[in-house]
């Protein structure tokens, strides 16, 4: 029998974040690919666009109007899914029926007043204002007595369901911490419990060491591929002191923070010639009152494309009823990704 090698024989990753196995198959690269791969024809879009409900001056649903904002701009969620005014309630019976009334709030992030922009194209310092307000809007809606967790997100393509391409994210904050954040709280916990260090200062202390799943670094903050990733290009943006909250960065972490949000997306929009699409959020502490020293401030990008711009993955038959399995191993997407300039096709 030959000996086991990552990149010949399947196998199983364990996600220690989650607590999750991955199946890895990478002898299936070798199979025939028989889809279309098709260069998207990129409209460019106008600095602004009098029919989007972002851009500064325009009429948002429900008649009311954005401000002529020069930078960033936060507002309530026309369409929130958490509202603050639902009244406490629990629903009961016997064990198999739960139901419980969840108060929240919902906000939209505009990340730049230019309509044609993405983080990828914009300056690190118009980012690091994005970064502030990250922050501001992190302290406020956290300190709301009835806010325990504070999700801030990016939706970006598509694709991804996203409804306009005006830069933006959103933020949705609840009275309960959801179900990702909360897996990866338990473990880190069991982890800071154990070691009386965080899961994610080891991890990445040991990342470094071997850098085969390193993407780019800078003084405060490495980009990875995790050896856990699901989806083909996933990464990781993980602050490299272990601080709890998006709030406890210094000065110079912040505008390091921008940095390497936009070098990262540089790569993404590199490896096809696309607006690179993505999931990508912050998991951080929640805004519970307490001091959780096991959280690690940390941000995923989950993009769904595979092979071009069009062919994406999709987690479908196994892997909506086993667990996630992926063709290429980590560190080869990792190896493409870092090889990429990191100056934009565009510019
Ligand atoms: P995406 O990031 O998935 O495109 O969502 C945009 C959000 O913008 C979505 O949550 C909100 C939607 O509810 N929205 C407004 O708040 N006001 C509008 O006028 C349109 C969309
Ligand atoms: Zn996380």
């Amino acid at each position: 029998m030959e000996k086991f090698e990552f990149t010949e024989h399947a196998h199983r990753r364990f996600n220690p974040l989650t607590g999750e196995w991955i199946l890895v198959s990478p002898h299936r690269t070798k199979r025939p690919w028989q889809g279309k791969v098709e260069k998207i024809i990129i409209k460019k879009r106008p600095e602004y666009d009098p029919n989007c409900y972002l851009c500064p001056g325009n009429e948002r649903a429900g008649g009311l109007i954005n401000p002529d904002y020069k930078d960033v701009f936060a507002f309530q969620n026309d369409f929130s899914a958490l509202v603050p005014d639902v009244p406490a309630g629990n629903f009961k019976n016997g064990e198999l029926f739960l139901a419980e009334s969840e108060k929240g709030f919902c906000k939209v992030i505009c990340f730049s007043p230019r309509h044609d922009l993405t983080i990828p194209q914009m300056e690190v310092s118009a980012i690091r204002k994005v970064v502030d307000l990250w922050c501001r809007e992190y302290e406020e809606i956290g300190s709301l007595e009835y806010i325990n967790y504070v999700q801030i997100f990016e939706n970006k393509g598509d694709i991804m369901g996203c409804s306009n391409p005006h830069p933006h994210g959103q933020i949705w904050a609840q009275s309960t911490v959801p179900v990702e954040p909360s897996k990866e709280q338990e473990n880190q916990k069991k982890y800071f419990e154990n070691h009386k260090r965080s899961m994610l200062s080891d991890y990445l202390g040991e990342e470094l060491k071997s850098g085969e799943r390193v993407l780019v670094q800078n003084e405060h903050f490495v980009a990875l591929v995790p050896f856990w990733a699901v989806w083909p290009y996933e990464a990781m943006i993980v602050s490299k002191r272990h601080i709890q909250r998006i709030t406890q960065f210094t000065e110079d972490e912040k505008s390091a923070l921008a940095d390497i949000y936009k070098k990262l997306t540089i790569m993404f929009d590199n490896l096809f010639e696309v607006s690179f699409a993505y999931s990508a959020g912050i998991h951080q502490a929640p805004t519970d009152g307490e001091e959780h020293p096991e959280w690690h401030f940390h941000m995923h990008f989950y993009p769904p494309l595979l092979r071009s711009a069009t062919v994406r993955k999709f987690m479908v038959g196994y892997e909506m009823l086993a667990n996630p399995q992926r063709d290429i191993t980590p560190e080869q997407s990792a190896e493409k990704l870092r090889s990429l300039p990191l100056k934009h096709y565009l510019n």
